[in-house]
C-alpha cells in the first residue's frame, strides 16, 4: 500500500484527495505555488513544499519541481487530480522511471486516448458506436473533400490533438471546407503542435452524457452509470447530475457495456470517463475518453454512495476493485460555483472573500477550498466550490439545491450562484429538457 502520497494539484481537488488519504492512513504532501502559500491544501496536508512562482507553467505544470518535491519528501506516489499533469503521458513515464506510483492509468492508455483520431478508431474497433466520418486523419484537402462528400454535410472538422471543444469547426459545404481546412490545420499546428485533422458528420440537438468507468490492474473493468452534463456554456460545464433524466435502464446498460468494452481495449485501470453525444432518438456516439478523475465525480459518489478517490488510491496500490455496478440509489446534482460574474459574460472575479457561509443539512455536500479572508488568486481556474445535493428523486434534489443555494453566502467576489438559483426554477431544467446548445439559444437572465 502507498505510505506517503504527493498531491500535484491545488484547490478543492487537493483537499478531496487529502481527505481520502487521511481515511486510508496515508501521509500527504502538498505542493504549492507562491500564490497559494495561504491555501487550505497546504494547511491540511502533513507536509507542504513550495514548487515555484504563480504561473502554472512554473509550478503545478513544472515536472522537475514536482518530481524533486516527491524525492525530497520520500513520497512513494503522486496523485495528479484533474487538469495540470493528469493526462500527461510523459509525466507518467517519468514517475515510473524514478519509481514513483502514478495514481492514474498507464502512459499508454493516456497517449492513445489523447490523440482523438486514434481514440475514435480504438473505440470503433472495440464495438463502441462512433460518429460516421473519416477513418483516421484527412491528410489533404482533396481527401477531406472526398470524405465530406461521402459523409454528407454539415460536418465537423476536428483536430486530433484537440478535445473539450478546442480545435473544432462546423463546415456546411464544400466552399467552406476549402476555406476552413487550411485555417483549422494551421491553428491546430500552432495551438497543439500537431496539424492533423479528421472529419465527422454533425450530430444535432444533442446531449452530453458520460459513463464513469473503473478498472483495476488485473483487467477488471466496471461502469458506474452515467452523468448528464448538458448544462454547459462555451464548453464549460455548469451543472451535472446522475442519473440522467433521459437515460432508461436499457440505454444505461447499452452505454455502460460499450464504455466497459472501450476501456478494456486499452487495458484501462483507475477511474475514467467515456463521453457520449446522445441525439434526440437516443442514439449515442463516442466523443472522447477522459483518462482522469473528473471535477463532477461527486455526483456519481452521491448517487451510488461510494468513494471514488479512495478506490482510485487502492487500485493504484495494486488492490483489486471493490466497487460493483448498482442501480442509482439517489438523484445527485452538482452546481459549479465559480468566482465569475454571471451578469458580465461570466468574467472571472478574483479577490478576497470577506464573508462566507456554507449551506448544510440533509443531502447537502460542499467540496471547497475557500474560507473567510481567503484571496482567490487570478492565475488559476475560477472554480471555488462544488455544491452537491442528493435525494431519492430528481424533483427533491432540485428543491434541496435551491434551498442550499439560498443558504450559501459568499461576499467579496461575484459568483455563479444567481445563475444556478435561476436554473433551479427554470421549467426546461425542471423538465430535464436541456441540450448542449441551450445556453447559447437563451440569455440565462431571461429564463
Ligand atoms: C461534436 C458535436 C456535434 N457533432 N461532434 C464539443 C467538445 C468535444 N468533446 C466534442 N464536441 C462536440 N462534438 C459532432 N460530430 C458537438 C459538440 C459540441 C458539444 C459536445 C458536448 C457538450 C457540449 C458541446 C457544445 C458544442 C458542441
Amino acid at each position: 500500500m502507498i505510505k506517503k502520497l504527493l498531491i500535484a494539484n491545488r484547490s478543492e481537488i487537493a483537499l478531496r484527495i487529502i481527505r481520502a488519504c487521511k481515511e486510508l492512513d496515508i501521509l500527504t504532501v502538498a505542493v504549492y505555488s507562491e500564490a497559494d502559500k495561504n491555501a487550505l491544501h497546504v494547511r491540511f496536508a502533513d507536509e507542504a513544499i513550495c514548487i515555484g512562482p504563480p504561473p502554472s507553467s512554473k509550478s503545478y505544470l513544472h515536472i522537475p519541481s514536482i518530481i524533486s518535491a516527491a524525492m525530497i519528501t520520500n513520497a512513494d506516489a503522486i496523485h495528479p487530480g484533474y487538469g495540470f499533469l493528469a493526462e500527461n503521458s510523459e509525466f507518467v513515464d517519468i514517475c515510473n522511471a524514478v519509481g514513483i506510483t502514478f495514481v492514474g492509468p498507464s502512459a499508454d492508455s493516456i497517449s492513445r486516448m489523447g490523440n482523438k483520431s486514434v481514440a475514435k478508431e480504438t473505440m470503433r474497433l472495440a464495438g463502441v458506436p462512433v460518429v460516421p466520418g473519416s477513418i483516421g486523419i484527412v491528410p489533404t484537402i482533396e481527401e477531406a473533400i472526398k470524405v465530406a462528400n461521402e459523409t454528407g454535410y454539415p460536418i465537423m472538422l476536428k483536430a486530433v490533438a484537440g478535445g473539450g471543444g478546442k480545435g473544432m469547426r462546423l463546415v456546411n459545404d464544400e466552399n467552406e471546407l476549402k476555406r476552413f481546412y487550411p485555417i483549422t490545420r494551421s491553428e491546430a499546428e500552432s495551438f497543439f503542435g500537431n496539424p492533423d485533422l479528421y472529419i465527422e458528420k454533425l450530430v444535432q440537438a444533442s446531449r452530453h452524457i458520460e459513463i464513469q468507468i473503473f478498472g483495476d490492474k488485473f483487467g477488471n473493468v466496471i461502469h458506474l452509470n452515467e452523468r448528464e452534463c448538458s448544462t454547459q456554456r462555451r464548453h464549460q460545464k455548469l451543472i451535472e447530475e446522475a442519473p440522467s433524466p433521459i437515460v432508461t435502464e436499457e440505454l444505461r446498460k447499452k452505454m455502460g457495456d460499450a464504455a466497459v468494452a472501450g476501456a478494456k481495449s486499452v487495458n484501462y485501470y483507475g477511474p475514467g470517463t467515456i463521453e457520449f453525444l446522445v441525439d434526440n432518438d437516443l442514439n449515442f456516439f463516442f466523443m472522447e475518453m477522459n483518462t482522469r478523475i473528473q471535477v463532477e465525480h461527486p455526483v456519481t459518489e452521491e448517487s451510488l454512495s461510494v468513494d471514488l478517490i479512495k478506490e482510485q488510491i487502492r487500485v493504484a496500490s495494486g488492490e483489486k476493485l471493490t466497487l460493483k455496478n448498482k442501480k442509482p440509489l439517489f438523484h445527485a446534482i452538482e452546481c459549479r460555483i465559480n468566482a465569475e460574474d454571471p451578469y458580465n459574460d461570466f468574467r472571472p472575479s478574483p479577490g478576497t472573500i470577506t464573508s462566507l457561509h456554507f449551506p448544510g443539512g440533509h443531502g447537502v455536500r460542499v467540496d471547497s477550498h475557500i474560507y473567510q479572508g481567503y484571496t482567490i488568486p487570478p492565475y488559476y481556474d475560477s472554480l471555488i466550490a462544488k455544491l452537491i445535493t442528493f435525494a431519492p428523486t430528481r424533483d427533491e434534489a432540485i428543491k434541496k439545491m435551491k434551498r442550499a443555494l439560498e443558504e450559501f453566502i459568499i461576499e467579496g467576489v461575484k459568483t455563479t450562484i444567481p445563475f444556478h438559483t435561476k436554473m433551479m426554477d427554470n421549467p426546461d431544467f425542471k423538465a430535464g429538457n436541456i441540450d448542449t446548445k441551450y445556453l447559447e439559444r437563451v440569455d440565462w437572465k431571461n429564463l
